[in-house]
């Protein structure tokens, strides 16, 4: 095996050429090791408290009853050690928390790209890529390895080995944190069979933090129940994409004018405020996504969503879900402009849709002033 340090310039010098903004190396713990990395030790906790809601991939365990999550070493047993990838996606473009107009929508902004190229726009499709090139460029240059690629969908915490693989520091928001590049960072990772050096101790990087807690008195919905703690079940990332059905009547009124995910933890972030534009070509904003008026998101039907979404994270949320948020978030913009279209999804055959217009409309009747007005419905 190569000297440490020239296995670290290397795996970062082909991470550039794939396309990433930084690459590191997080050995996996054996057995009786784990405390290295005491943030695993949340994790079972965290799946205790319920903190997960109803996302059931994340509480999977084997056969002895142990969280798949809470150590690679049950979930990929060959795995030795991690290389994580990070890929910057800040978009010169507005904030969630910047005045905007009170008929416009909020999506994600990692869901902003995933133009119909024919080329794949989605993050996860365009960082899957660039770990393969990466993988094989590897191959070539250490010889042939047990090796297996993920973007999200590892059954790994990847912010834990993002840490320890210098990628940056878990903020409070429970985001990675870069001290120049903040926290609008994608993560990839590889599992790799090999016993790779682990980044120097010393540069696993410093939790600058410090007595900071804008992220936690922002949130709307009081997700972040404590610092580097959320319970995902409240946060609106959760409660947009993730969560099937109705979404808990107390939760609605918070979400504003989030339609898909949220990113204000991150936009309130002293971090982010001097982050460079990322200028990665195909991760390029799609500016319809900015901001969107809602009335354009109430009128997609299944073919336009499809059209629309295609090559992009919003299909997650499918279009049933989606409408159902765009009639939160019409609710709680209290403008009278909506009142058809609410009334045409309350008495639509969609029963998760027909209740939040009810909802959307019962709130709107508080905020027009005019209690006891009763619509047609
Ligand atoms: C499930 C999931 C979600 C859930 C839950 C989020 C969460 N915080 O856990 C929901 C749907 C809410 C979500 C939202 C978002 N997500 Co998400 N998500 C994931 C996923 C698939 C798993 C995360 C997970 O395992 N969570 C479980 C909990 C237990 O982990 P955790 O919050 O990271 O908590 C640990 C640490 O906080 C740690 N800890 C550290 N220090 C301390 C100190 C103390 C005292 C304590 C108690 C704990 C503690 O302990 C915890 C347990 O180990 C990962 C991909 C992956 N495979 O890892 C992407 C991932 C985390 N998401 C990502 C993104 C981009 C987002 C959003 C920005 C999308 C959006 N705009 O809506 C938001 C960000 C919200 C936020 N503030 O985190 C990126 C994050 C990149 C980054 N820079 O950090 C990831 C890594 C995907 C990727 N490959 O790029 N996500
Ligand atoms: S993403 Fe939004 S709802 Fe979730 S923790 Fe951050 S501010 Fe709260
Ligand atoms: S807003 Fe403040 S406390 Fe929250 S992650 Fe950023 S620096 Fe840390």
């Amino acid at each position: 095996m190569k000297p440490a340090a020239v296995i670290h310039d290397q795996i970062a010098t082909l991470a550039h050429e794939a396309g990433f903004s930084k690459a590191g190396i997080a050995p996996i713990p054996s057995p009786g090791e784990e405390a290295d990395y005491p943030e695993l030790g949340h994790f079972e906790p965290w799946i205790g408290l319920g903190y997960a809601g109803e996302m059931e991939y994340l509480k999977r365990r084997d056969e002895a009853n142990r969280l798949l999550r809470s150590s690679l070493r049950i979930a990929v047993p060959w795995a030795r050690s991690v290389i994580v990838c990070a890929a910057n996606y800040n978009a010169d473009a507005p904030k969630s928390i910047d005045p905007a107009p009170a008929e416009s929508a909020w999506i994600a902004r990692y869901a902003w790209t995933g133009q119909d190229s024919g080329q794949p726009s989605d993050y996860h499709d365009v960082l899957l890529a660039r770990l393969k090139k990466l993988e094989q460029s590897l191959q070539q240059a250490l010889g042939p390895f047990l090796s297996r690629c993920y973007v999200d969908t590892g059954p790994l915490v990847e912010r834990i080995y993002a840490k320890y693989a210098g990628i940056g520091w878990i903020g409070k928001n429970t985001c990675i944190i870069d001290q120049k590049l903040g926290s609008w960072l994608f993560l990839g990772v590889i599992l790799t069979g090999l016993e790779l050096p682990s980044t120097d101790p010393i540069q696993v990087p410093e939790d600058r933090c410090g007595s900071c807690t804008r992220c936690i008195d922002a949130c709307p919905t009081g997700a972040l129940v404590a610092p580097y703690e959320m319970d995902a079940s409240l946060c609106i990332g959760y409660l947009t994409i993730e969560k099937r059905g109705s979404i808990p009547e107390p939760l609605r009124s918070q979400m504003g004018r989030q339609v898909f995910g949220c990113d204000i933890c991150q936009d309130v972030c002293p971090w982010n405020r001097r982050a460079p534009v990322s200028g990665d070509e195909e991760l390029a904003v799609r500016p319809d996504l900015v901001n969107p008026a809602l009335s354009w998101l109430a009128e997609l039907d299944a073919e336009s969503f499809r059209k629309l979404f295609r090559q992009s994270p919003v299909q997650r949320a499918k279009l049933g879900g989606l409408l159902r948020n765009v009639a939160i978030a019409m609710g709680n913009s209290g403008l009278e402009e909506y009142l058809p279209k609410l009334r045409e999804w309350a008495a639509g055959s969609d029963p998760v849709l027909a209740e939040a217009a009810q909802w959307a409309l019962a709130r709107s009747e508080g905020a027009s002033g005019l209690p006891g007005e009763t619509w047609e419905l």
